[in-house]
């Protein structure tokens, strides 16, 4: 597939450290609407909720062989199989030993790979899927293109918080466009093992000033809680979410694994901006702001 890099600066960091969070920082009393059924299931209506609300949410999106698929491809990357690929993050609690580990350990070591497609054909058919793609496209009104692709895995015990933020606080591209991330569970994603969590409607409160905490986020003191809405799914189910979208998703204190993909979309027609420009809205800098 052909697909821009990015310059997100998430790819190249090093895993955020592990720090403690505020306890009500995310509520676990919401959980979002979703539809049954697969891609063919989304109707004009299904579009222009996710246009009032940020979100959507289709619980039977991926068949149960197309979800092992992807998991064999993901732990055939993980597993070190593919001589070239490189793109694995640790865990920080764990990255000093992973030279040590081997198997279900190593993997359960692991908080993310990414810029995985062009490695592995399995997690290429996932970002190249059809009904996925025609869902996009009727979202976006123009043709959906590949802008980034990650996944998530936050492994049991560890599995650390993702803070909440913006995806566009992390792309070079002009504000306004239509950016989509498309979450696929590949397991159960419960509110025990880390799931999503969304603040509906956000992604029409225009851009939040990010700070660097715990992560590049959304200041604690400035994510609007009590709107807080869980976003728990079977494997196969997935969401789309606009990119402006408030969201994050707190530890995995379960024993369960929390695999997902993560990949997001632009329409082929929106041109980059440069780095600057996306922190002269994003960032604090010359602000009269503080976390
Ligand atoms: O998979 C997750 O827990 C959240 C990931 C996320 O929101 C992101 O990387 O932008």
């Amino acid at each position: 597939m052909n697909h821009p890099t990015t310059s997100e600066p998430r790819d190249i960091a090093p895993a955020p450290a592990a720090i403690p969070y505020p306890e009500n920082l995310y509520r676990f009393d919401t959980v979002a609407e979703g539809i049954s059924g697969d891609f063919s299931a989304v109707t004009e209506a299904h579009i222009q909720y996710f246009h009032q609300h940020g979100y959507l949410v289709i619980h039977d999106a991926f068949r149960p062989d197309e979800v092992q698929d992807a998991l064999a491809g993901m732990v055939h990357l993980m597993d070190g199989n593919h001589p070239d690929f490189r793109a694995i993050q640790f865990e920080p609690k764990l990255a000093k030993r992973k030279n040590a580990l081997e198997g279900q350990e190593r993997r359960d070591a692991i908080r993310k790979i990414f810029k995985f497609v062009d490695y592995e054909p399995r997690l290429n058919a996932m970002a190249e899927h059809s009904g996925m793609l025609g869902v996009l496209q009727r979202i976006m009104d123009d043709t959906p293109e590949l802008y980034q692709d990650m996944a998530l895995v936050k492994p049991p015990h560890f599995g650390s918080e993702k803070p909440w933020h913006q995806d566009c606080a992390y792309f070079d591209l002009p504000r306004g466009t239509t950016v989509v991330g498309v979450w696929i569970a590949l397991d159960e994603a419960t509110p025990e093992n880390g799931c999503m969590h969304i603040i509906p409607g956000s992604h029409n409160e225009g851009p939040m000033i990010h700070f660097k905490r715990r992560d590049w986020q959304i200041c604690d003191t400035h994510v609007p809680v009590a709107r807080d809405t869980m976003v728990p799914l079977q494997p196969g189910g997935c969401l789309f979410w606009h990119g402006m979208l408030h969201h994050g998703s707190p530890v995995n204190q379960s024993t369960q694994r929390r695999r997902a993909l993560q990949l997001h979309y632009k329409p082929a027609s929106c041109e980059a901006i440069t780095t600057q420009e996306r922190m002269a809205v994003y960032g604090s800098e010359g602000k009269a702001v503080e976390c």
